[in-house]
């Protein structure tokens, strides 16, 4: 498709131009696919098609298998209103990376939505469940009894007997009490929930065996809800919001040891909310007899609901889902500075190693910090939320007992031993040889210190931060990992595919160039409690596979005998059909194995971290379209709405 390409750019341009109008137009009305059918006369068939086609294999997770009478029946020609629907979704999937951009700063020029969907209001409990008190039937107010569902539903968790959580949760609670109960509830260990916890398991359960027609009217008044709420214009398009619904009301936990776990996380009423939408737009309603706190009108800013939430005192957003002009954009230009990155990134290395040499301690520090940075992909700074006091550090907070120094360590010289809780307290050991120079420099750093002190004492983020800036601008410690993330991701994916290999070991080549590039950025996690069970299922698979492979090739051996004796044409053929069969068994049997021996790999890696925030997808959509691998079986569809920039943009050229 060389020849004459940028004279057919030029008029792909053209076409696009006189597009974008028409759709914008067709936009307004509402009804993109049956108004443009009737222009072109045609339907063009979706770009990203809605179901790929399934060989069972997707991300190391098998799908059910599908019911072949199933399938016949899908077959049957569905009345021509239904099949539309979904295709018209498509067809209005907006191509704003072919559109120019605002000016720095301008986010939107109109925003209208609905406001958010708040939580149902809360359900007293049935008069038959019952609490008590210190052994004695107790009714509860309204408002306590609402807390105390909270605690009731927490029960089983090994948060109830926490003391801390307790503690929290007691002191909230005795704030919605009325006189009269503060006065008698006293002691948590008195208060017995049991009534209440069976009573929430029991719905538990009942929600599990609901019949199909109960389900599908949930289902139906969720979308519903989604029409009317999941939905804004900005700019003349329809475009998705990411979280709509606002958390109901319940007991705080946080991560790790929060000293704030079982405090009460309020129910957040339209008198808290801020609604951004623009000065032409219809306002959202609120509530009938109730007030929005603010309404603001500021196109600098990309969220369109925002409120104070009561535990950490942070401020909390609606904003537009991944798939989003904003949302896309911005990811779009995060690649595009860790490209930057890629051009500059030697010069940056030999000025620290430079200054790995200086008299000045500090540029020694900020150097040897800035290569952890660089060759750990380390993150800069303890980016903990506000009042969290787990102990977790990054890099420029690192302590001397983090560390430890080995001049030799199994046969390697200058091996640093890393050891402790990064973000989100994942832990964090690494043994690493580093260049003489860093370890002598680290040896200095640590002379005369307490295993508390800091390693770096005199660097905090904020200096790291600002010299990064000045070595770039845009580079953040997030850039090196996006950075190397996607590199290594391009490297391995070259070193890893072999050519001629078939489409699940092309998948096997990806997966494991995804991995490598997740232990590098230490997305690790615990086996799934699944793992053992689904592992389990995949081999009793791969055994009933290889006996009907074993039958089958019995089969065949005796078709060959007869076909000796008797040599008729009828015979032949029944070879054929044999051999086939054989064959079928014998691709489905090697796909089962590669899944098997993915799913294993993978037991204590986490990949759609890096797949998500750290890997150009560009990278990915061209190793798909060079080696003809569906890219369905590498992104799924969240995945793929968040990435259509990429999908469409990047062809299998692309270099990051
Ligand atoms: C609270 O109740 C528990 C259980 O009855 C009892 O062991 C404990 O001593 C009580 N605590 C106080 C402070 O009264
Ligand atoms: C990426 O990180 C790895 C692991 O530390 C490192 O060995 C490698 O040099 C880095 N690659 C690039 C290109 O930055
Ligand atoms: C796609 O994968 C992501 C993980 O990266 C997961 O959170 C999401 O639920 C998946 N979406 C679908 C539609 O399967
Ligand atoms: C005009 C206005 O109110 N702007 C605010 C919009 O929201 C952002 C983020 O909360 C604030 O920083 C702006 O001051």
């Amino acid at each position: 498709h060389k020849d004459g390409s940028s004279e057919k750019h030029k008029d792909k341009h053209k076409d696009r131009d006189k597009e974008k109008r028409k759709e914008e137009k067709v936009r307004a009305s509402g009804d993109a696919k049956i108004k443009k059918e009737k222009e072109n006369g045609f339907s063009s068939p979706p770009r990203i098609k809605d179901e790929p086609e399934d060989d069972g294999y997707f991300d190391g997770k098998l799908k059910k298998p599908k019911n072949k009478e199933k399938d016949k029946d899908k077959k049957v020609p569905e009345p021509d209103s239904k099949k539309k629907k979904p295709k018209k979704e498509e067809e209005q999937k907006w191509k704003w990376w072919e559109e120019e951009r605002y000016p720095e700063g301008i986010k939107w020029k109109f925003l209208e939505h609905k406001g958010p969907v708040f939580a149902p209001p809360y359900e007293p409990l049935p008069e038959s469940v019952k609490f008590y008190y210190d052994g004695k039937v107790m009714k509860l107010s309204p408002k306590a009894e609402e807390v105390a569902t909270f605690f009731a539903k927490m029960l089983d968790h090994e948060y109830t007997t926490k003391e801390i959580f307790r503690k929290n949760f007691f002191k909230d609670w005795r704030k919605e009490m009325t006189n009269e109960e503060k006065n008698i509830i006293t002691n948590l260990s008195k208060c017995d929930f049991t009534q209440m916890s069976q009573y929430f398991k029991a719905q538990t359960e009942a929600r599990k065996q609901m019949s199909k027609e109960e389900k599908l009217k949930i289902k139906e008044e969720n979308e519903k809800l989604l029409k009317e709420y999941g939905f804004c214009i900005m700019d003349n398009h329809r475009e998705r919001i990411a979280n709509f619904k606002i958390e109901p009301p319940g007991l705080f936990r946080g991560r790790g040891n929060h000293p704030k776990m079982g405090m009460l996380k309020r129910r957040i009423m339209p008198e808290d909310i801020i609604i951004n939408c623009s000065k032409d737009a219809k306002v959202p309603s609120p509530p009938t007899g109730h007030k929005w706190k603010e309404v603001r009108h500021d196109n600098k800013v990309t969220w369109l609901v925002s409120w104070t939430e009561n535990i950490q005192g942070s401020i909390k957003y609606i904003m537009l889902n991944p798939s989003s002009r904003i949302k896309g954009e911005k990811d779009w230009q995060k690649y595009e500075t860790a490209r930057r990155l890629k051009k500059c990134v030697d010069k940056i290395r030999n000025q620290y190693r430079e200054d790995w040499k200086s008299k000045e301690m500090k540029v020694r520090q900020r150097a040897v910090a800035l290569y952890f940075i660089d060759k750990l992909a380390l993150r800069a700074g303890n980016e903990k939320e506000e009042g969290e006091t787990a102990d977790t550090v990054g890099c420029c907070s690192l302590r001397v007992e983090h560390i430890n120094l080995h001049p030799e360590l199994d046969g390697q010289e200058y091996v640093v031993e890393f050891d402790f809780l990064g973000k989100d307290s994942i832990r964090y050991y690494n043994k690493v040889p580093v260049e003489k120079r860093v370890f002598k420099n680290l040896q200095l750093f640590m002379e005369n210190k307490q295993p508390e002190d800091d390693l770096f004492d005199r660097l905090n983020t904020g200096i790291l931060n600002k010299h990064l800036q000045d070595l770039m601008e845009g580079l953040t410690a997030k850039v090196f990992r996006t950075y190397n993330a996607s590199i290594t991701l391009q490297q391995q994916l070259k070193e890893l595919t072999a050519p001629d290999e078939n489409i699940p070991a092309k998948i096997l080549s990806y997966n494991r160039a995804n991995r490598a590039v997740a232990i590098l950025c230490n997305h690790q996690r615990a086996p799934p409690k699944t793992f053992e069970k689904s592992m389990m299922n995949l081999q009793s698979k791969i055994d009933a596979k290889k006996e009907q492979l074993a039958d089958a090739r019995r089969d065949l051996k005796s078709a060959k005998a007869d076909a000796k004796v008797l040599k008729d044409a009828k015979t032949k053929k029944v070879v054929e059909s044999k051999k086939k069969a054989v064959q079928r068994l014998e691709e489905q049997l090697m796909k089962l194995e590669v899944q098997a021996t993915d799913r294993e790999e993978n037991k204590q890696i986490a990949l759609g971290t890096s797949k998500l925030n750290y890997l150009d997808p560009r990278i990915t959509v061209a190793w798909c379209k060079k080696w003809g691998v569906p890219i369905e079986k590498i992104y799924n569809k969240t995945q793929r709405e968040k990435f259509a920039w990429a999908i469409d943009m990047a062809d299998e050229d692309y270099e990051f």
